[in-house]
């Protein structure tokens, strides 16, 4: 069974609140469980976590290697900025899939670089938060899993 790891970035603890326009108004509990059911019907087993802090989700991706078979990433702000991510990803070595509610290319200009995409197996914008399945099924076509 692949073991997938589902790492969230600054602000997405407040989902449902935070700019429903843009982001909806589904919380980030609501999208853990759309994740734990997608998980199921896929057999993956997951863990889902969220951090405001770069260092601890530079920690968690650490600690990954060798422990899950694959990364489901939404950096958020972190990445648009962050080195230590990117550099994390890397150690990582195995495949990563980002993921972003709102299509950050439609948007300020501050959000158009990714750090993450040249790590990424995939990149799934746009789609709210369907896009989360979608990067679970990923991982069922990837045969190194
Ligand atoms: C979430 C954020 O918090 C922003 O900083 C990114 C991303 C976009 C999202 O769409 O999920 O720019």
């Amino acid at each position: 069974m692949p073991r997938i790891l589902i790492l969230n970035g600054p602000n997405l603890n407040m989902l449902g609140v935070r700019e429903p326009e843009i982001y909806g108004t589904q919380t980030l509990v609501d999208i853990e469980n759309l994740c734990r059911a997608k998980a199921k019907e896929l057999g993956h087993e997951i863990d889902f976590r969220q951090s405001n802090h770069e260092g601890e989700l530079v920690d968690w991706i650490q600690k990954a290697r060798g422990a899950y078979g694959g990364i489901i990433i939404n950096a958020a702000a972190y990445t648009h900025t962050s080195v230590a991510i990117h550099d994390a990803l890397k150690i990582f070595g195995g495949p990563v899939v980002e993921v972003h509610l709102s299509d950050p290319q439609t948007r300020d200009p501050f959000r158009h670089h990714s750090y993450i995409t040249p790590l990424a197996a995939a990149v799934i914008a746009g789609k709210g938060p369907a896009g989360y399945e979608e990067a679970l099924a990923f991982f069922r076509r990837t045969p190194s899993q």
